[in-house]
């Protein structure tokens, strides 16, 4: 059984389509984990509660939180559907990145970025991680925020427990490419 492959599974059930498997999330986004599991279960027989525990602990991002008494669980951020997932919203670094596709830029220098399919707008700490983030839509571009403007601006930011920088929108003014 291949790990990776169910993780990414999860994911799109606890971020985007949970009504896959016919199961619904909280208003905070949580979903119960016996129904999550009984649901993944049907594409992968094997799919127990062991495994899903080893998953949110391996997990290369840290994309799942478990509620404190394990009975549900949910995904850190990233959701395309409208929860509350109680983030934290706290004064950004002076600059944070942003990483996207080459063919994205003349829109995104018109129009600022905006959240797409996604609540939010994701930004990185780092050029190397924005690169690789770029790299999932194609020739990647970084884009250097100036977020510390922003923050003195009035614009929010807030930061997942596994360490996104997530923010409404950005506008062309605060974007340069690198
Ligand atoms: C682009 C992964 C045209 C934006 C990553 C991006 C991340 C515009 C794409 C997380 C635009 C949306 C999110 C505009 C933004 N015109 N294109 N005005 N504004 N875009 O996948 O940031 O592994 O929804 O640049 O690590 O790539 O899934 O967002 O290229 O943290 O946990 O529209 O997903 O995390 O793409 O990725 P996405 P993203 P996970």
């Amino acid at each position: 059984m291949n790990d990776i492959k169910i993780g990414k599974y999860i994911c799109l059930i606890l971020r985007h389509k949970p009504e896959i498997i016919g199961i619904e999330l909280d208003k905070n986004g949580w979903a119960n984990i016996d129904e999550l599991i009984n649901g993944v279960k049907k594409k992968y027989p094997d799919f127990n509660r062991e495994r899903l525990e080893y998953i949110v602990k391996t997990d290369n991002k840290q994309r799942y939180s478990l509620s404190d008494d394990k009975s549900k669980i949910r995904a850190r951020q990233g959701h395309s559907i409208d929860v509350d997932v109680e983030l934290k919203e706290l004064t950004p670094p002076e600059l944070l990145y942003h990483g996207t596709a080459e063919r994205f830029l003349e829109s995104i220098m018109k129009e600022g970025l905006v959240p797409k399919s996604r609540l939010y707008v994701h930004l990185s700490k780092d050029v190397e991680t924005a690169e690789k983030v770029g790299k999932r839509h194609g020739k990647p571009a970084v884009l250097k925020i100036e977020t510390g403007k922003m923050a003195e601006d009035g614009f929010k930011f807030y930061l997942s427990e596994n360490g996104v920088w997530l923010t409404k929108a950005v506008p062309p003014k605060y974007l340069s490419l690198i």
